[in-house]
């Protein structure tokens, strides 16, 4: 339990602070909670040498790092190898395969989903509308769709059908993998590694992984790297891409953030999970004027729609919708006492949000068939029927707002506001239809380069204190900052997504934003939204003529915990970019495996990974990088 004066040591976000309190106030359990429980993590664990792929296990091998109570007496491992004879390697490469298997899948079935939506809303089956018709023609052509003289949802069908075929193709390849710039694409036939359609390589890497099968972690590994460009070049890509389709291409938006959006007299609705599907009927749904009749009955002065995750990240990037907060965040909205529904579709979502919501009178729904709760009421949501059931989901929290407890409310004060909604597309109207003013920038060193940082938080640090010191640190040495998922929120969170923030940046990327009106910190949305940064990149490559790899860019996950992440630290890399991780990955109980992706990596991909936990190391580090390769391209 969190001791009393010592929330900030496990948040930088204020909003977080008084709710932490209020939890063990109340005796509500809370992942830091949970955390403490776990005591000392799981050595075999930690390092990657456990196996359980098969039922002669779970096999564990002896390490220097293991505690000594492991390595003397009784309880001593010896174990060098498996039952089966798997190395050190062998174990640490299939666990790790196995993880970017699970996060490139998630992923991937996101993007299948919104194809799916896609095609049933051409085929006049869902409420949705085709919003990005711009994007839809521009994909078509992409795809060789004839666009000339037909109507949008006629290439829609066609659009999801060929989208839809990706996932089994047999063209060989990708059509997205096509985006790349040719010398990356080279890298990538040498390597054989071109992604040969998004199901076949997440299967095959499982298949990999069974015993017997591919014991040779370098093997492993470039499956890994195959599998992983299947997500950022695949999987992800579709789900941006589609979604901007469907829902519309993000604009630059304002709202606000933090857990202080919730509202005293107001039903509170929360959407928390991935997709956008759902949420977007929600926000349809809560403007609806039978349920602004219906929360007025009930006493309340309306309904206020918020997010969590990168659900949120979705509505606030097309609709300005608040962002309640990130990942380490879910559970305090509801502690606030003031939700009267959390809905949830998919990822990310803790098992342990149907127990908190029992503390109060919120209600808790999932709606996924994929994602069930024990404690949640289940609606079960369906396209064809989207705004029905929005509708009824709805109804439900506003019928439920009788039941709030006014005494255990308590909601942070002090909201911070956002300018969201940079698409590529957005990104090149800011700057006048053309990325030649980013160009320029970079060229002239006003602006150093570009980094990313995305991913999660991690209760093993401090909650947004490593995205937040990270962004800063990188703006005051005129890095150009672009974000996504619980990061963006961090960042958001802290006051650095305004074009006001620009003061917080050095001379030459302050004066770039001012003429521009863009924030230092780019809110380009979320998890397989990373895509939109995929061809950000491809396209300054392709402006300037050279590989990725060669421009002056970095990535960093400074509180990654998911499966996902891990997935997309492997396509960055994959892709040309230098990774910074904050959080080790559970690799380190293997030589072969740290050796090749964090040393041996830049001969054959130009890019690595690097683990550096301290934020101000981490800032180093990707300036360095950065100077380098402004170096060697004459900048
Ligand atoms: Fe042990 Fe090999 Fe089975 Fe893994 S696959 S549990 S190392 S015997
Ligand atoms: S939500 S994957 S905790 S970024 Fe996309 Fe946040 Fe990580 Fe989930």
């Amino acid at each position: 339990m969190v001791r009393r004066g010592k929330e900030e040591e496990v948040t930088r976000d204020p909003s977080a602070v008084s709710l932490i309190a209020k939890a063990r106030e109340e005796g509500v359990e809370i992942v830091w909670d949970r955390y403490e429980a776990q005591a000392e993590k799981c050595a075999f664990g930690s390092l990657g040498i456990c196996c359980r792929n098969c039922n002669m296990g779970p096999c564990r091998l002896v390490h220097p790092e293991l505690p000594w109570y492991l390595k003397r007496g009784p309880f001593a491992i010896e174990a060098e190898k498996g039952v089966c004879g798997a190395s050190y390697d062998t174990i640490v490469a299939r666990n790790l395969a196995r993880m970017v298997a699970s996060g490139a899948a998630a992923h991937s079935e996101h993007g299948r989903d919104i194809a799916f939506a896609l095609l049933h809303t051409a085929e006049g089956k869902t409420r949705y509308a085709i919003k990005g018709e711009e994007k839809l023609r521009k994909i078509a052509k992409e795809f060789g769709i004839e666009t000339n003289g037909r109507r949008k949802e006629e290439i829609a069908r066609d659009v999801a059908t060929h989208i839809l075929e990706e996932f089994g193709t047999l063209k060989g390849k990708l059509q997205f993998s096509e985006r790349a710039p040719q010398q990356r694409k080279e890298i990538w036939k040498n390597l054989g590694i071109i992604p040969r359609g998004i199901d076949r390589e997440i299967v095959e890497l499982m298949h990999r992984t069974h015993i017997g099968v591919d014991n040779d972690y370098q093997s492993i590994i470039l499956q890994i790297l195959r599998t992983s460009l299947a997500d950022g070049w695949g999987g992800s890509m579709v789900a941006t891409e589609l979604s901007d389709i469907l829902f519309g291409v993000p604009r630059p938006v304002r709202a606000r953030v933090n857990l202080g959006v919730l509202e005293e007299n107001k039903v509170n609705i929360v959407v928390h999970g991935h997709e956008p599907t759902l949420s977007e009927m929600i926000a349809d749904a809560v403007e609806d004027e039978e349920m602004l009749k219906l929360a007025e009955s009930v006493g309340a002065e309306g309904i206020n729609l918020c997010g969590i995750c990168c659900t949120a990240n979705e509505i606030l990037m097309r609709r300005g919708i608040p962002v309640a907060g990130n990942f380490l965040n879910q559970e305090l909205a509801l502690i606030t006492g003031a939700v009267e529904a959390m809905i949830v579709d998919v990822q990310c979502i803790m098992p342990s949000l149907p127990d908190v919501a029992k503390c109060y009178h919120t209600l808790f729904i999932s709606t996924s068939p994929k994602a069930r709760f024990p404690g949640a009421v289940h609606i079960e949501f369906e396209e064809e029927r989207g705004y029905d059931i929005a509708k009824e989901i709805v109804r439900k929290a506003v019928e439920n707002f009788r039941n709030r407890r006014p005494e255990r409310v308590k909601i942070p004060s002090g909201s911070v506001e956002i300018l969201a909604g940079f698409s590529v597309e957005s990104i090149l109207e800011a700057l006048g239809g053309s990325l030649k003013p980013l160009l320029d920038a970079l060229k002239d060193g006003a602006v150093r380069g570009i980094a990313a940082l995305v991913g999660c938080n991690n209760p093993k640090v401090r909650h947004d204190y490593a995205h937040v010191e990270i962004t800063k640190g990188l703006i005051a040495r005129d890095v150009l900052v672009v974000e996504t998922g619980c990061s963006a929120i961090a960042c958001a969170k802290a006051g650095l997504m305004l074009p006001e923030s620009a003061r917080f940046a050095g001379d030459g990327l302050r004066e770039f934003c001012n003429s521009f009106s863009i924030p230092p910190v780019l809110h380009m949305g979320s998890c397989v939204d990373i895509s939109r940064i995929l061809v950000l990149c491809a396209e300054i490559a392709r402006s300037l003529g050279v590989d990725i790899a060669d421009l002056p860019v970095a990535a960093a996950a400074p509180e990654w915990m998911s499966e996902k992440a891990v997935s997309i630290a492997a396509y960055v890399v994959a892709s040309g970019i230098l990774t910074v991780l904050g959080v080790e990955p559970p690799i380190l109980g293997s030589g072969g495996v740290v050796n090749l992706l964090t040393e041996h990596a830049e001969k054959l991909l130009a890019a690595k990974i690097v683990v550096e936990k301290e934020p101000k190391k981490a800032v180093e580090v990707i300036v360095e990088h950065i100077e380098k390769k402004r170096k060697a391209l004459g900048f």
